[in-house]
């Protein structure tokens, strides 16, 4: 894994002075978590993040005619709450231009930028690229980190979703201060064997009665294919859903997303 050598390489162009400054004119970011908790009210379903993503480690390229920009405005036809664009390039084959391009394309909702962060500056590089709420994911962040970063992110009104896998990586992430959207993923990052029951396991008992305190939206994370997975998230507490390989295939995504 090379991240930081790509990022090292990143910063190298792109120094933080040089962000920041083009920060004192950026416009504000959009409430992510708002266009969430509004749909979930309005529908009465989880809020939907519909995922622009062109391929994946585990599936390979998802559609041949991929067009972020197409595919972004079909979800927001759609009814997605919110966008998350995939800007990994080597495993996902993403960009920040087509981030950029679809923050300049007329589309409104809040876009979470999809990204391996490691270090700071990838939150500065991320707001100037249009971002509006960023992941990081507590697999590969010590403790720190998380709390270094989410203090960043509020700094630069971005959106932190953190993501969770097991429940020793929710337990850190539910002791850390200041974190208001959390992700379960159901897939296993190193194996990526998805199982939807792992969304269930980890919000029961004391645990899923400690995020409800804290006021945590938390968001169910991929493997979600059917309406019949919707509702076996969505009963087992989740306020939003984050929905990629399903809609994203179909022949017209905005269809997809209301079946
Ligand atoms: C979407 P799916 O199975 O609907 O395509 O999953 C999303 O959850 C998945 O892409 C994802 C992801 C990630 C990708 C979840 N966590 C971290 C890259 C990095």
């Amino acid at each position: 894994w090379n991240k930081d050598v790509e990022v090292s390489q990143m910063k190298e162009k792109r120094s933080l002075v040089a962000l920041k400054k083009q920060l004192d004119n950026a416009p504000p970011t959009r409430d992510f978590i708002g266009a969430l908790k509004e749909a979930n009210k309005r529908t009465g379903f989880p809020g939907l993040i519909a995922e622009v993503k062109k391929a994946s480690p585990s599936r390979g390229v998802l559609r041949e005619d991929f067009d972020p920009v197409q595919i972004a405005k079909a979800y927001e036809k759609g009814g997605a709450a919110c966008l998350s664009v995939l800007t990994d390039q080597k495993f996902f084959q993403g960009s920040f231009e087509n981030l950029e391009a679809i923050k300049s394309s007329g589309v409104q909702c809040p876009l979470l930028c999809k990204e391996f962060v490691i270090d700071a500056w990838q939150l500065f590089y991320a707001r100037v690229k249009g971002a509006d709420a960023i992941l990081l994911i507590a697999a590969v962040l010590p403790d720190l980190d998380i709390k270094y970063m989410i203090k960043i992110c509020k700094l630069l009104g971005l959106t932190a979703l953190v993501e969770v896998h097991d429940e020793r990586e929710m337990d850190r992430v539910l002791d850390i201060e200041g974190i208001e959207l959390v992700g379960i993923n159901n897939r296993d990052l190193g194996t990526f064997k998805v199982d939807i029951s792992n969304t269930k396991k980890l919000l029961e008992g004391e645990r899923g009665q400690k995020i409800r305190d804290k006021g945590i939206t938390v968001v169910g994370e991929s493997g979600l294919f059917t309406p019949a997975d919707i509702a076996y998230v969505q009963e087992a507490g989740v306020k939003a859903v984050l929905v990629g390989e399903s809609i994203v295939k179909q022949n017209d995504p905005s269809i997809g997303i209301a079946q």
